[in-house]
């Protein structure tokens, strides 16, 4: 099942065949030599991350056990990661020690918009949430794509601020 699909990123087995040479699966150790930090630089800045240092920000992910559910696309045929969301799934005392999710970081390559990868990413980390028992999730995104998020039933709660500090 999709949670059973997220939880190890390291068994062959581990993928679903989307057919198109396309497999969805959960991010990979290796994966930087698949276009992964080039696939993240569509998305915003990326800096200067080599192979060791995403290595060792994978390990660190990993080890933060059950925290970070990275679920991506590969185009099989090229070798490439196309798509990419991440769930952070946050731990708390509130709501009877309740949990809460975080979708961050989804991006599909230009290449391969139109096929409804998003949606599929979304509906597997929306599952994936709901089995860890989330009491809600969510994202942050620009105006032009409110509208695709509205569709998987995020909406602005009246009252909430979305406030942010850069540094
Ligand atoms: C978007 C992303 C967020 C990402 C940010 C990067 C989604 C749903 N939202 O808001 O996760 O971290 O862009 O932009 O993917 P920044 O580099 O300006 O923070």
């Amino acid at each position: 099942d999709k949670f059973e699909l997220m939880k190890s990123s390291h068994s062959q087995e581990n993928l679903v065949d989307l057919g198109d040479d396309l497999v969805l699966r959960p991010l990979k150790r290796d994966d930087f030599g698949r276009s992964y930090m080039n696939l993240l630089s569509h998305l915003t800045e990326i800096g200067d991350v080599n192979q060791q240092d995403y290595e060792k920000r994978f390990d660190q992910m990993k080890q933060a056990d059950n925290t970070y559910f990275i679920c991506v696309v590969e185009d099989v045929k090229n070798q490439k990661v196309v798509a990419s969301l991440t769930l952070v799934y946050e731990q708390k005392f509130i709501r009877h020690t309740g949990s809460r999710g975080r979708f961050e970081d989804m991006v599909v390559d230009v290449d391969y918009r139109g096929k409804k990868l998003s949606k599929l990413l979304l509906d597997v980390l929306i599952q994936v949430s709901q089995i860890l028992g989330c009491y809600k999730i969510s994202l942050e995104c620009k105006d032009p794509l409110r509208k695709h998020y509205e569709q998987f039933g995020f909406c602005l709660e009246q009252g909430q601020n979305y406030l942010c500090r850069r540094f």
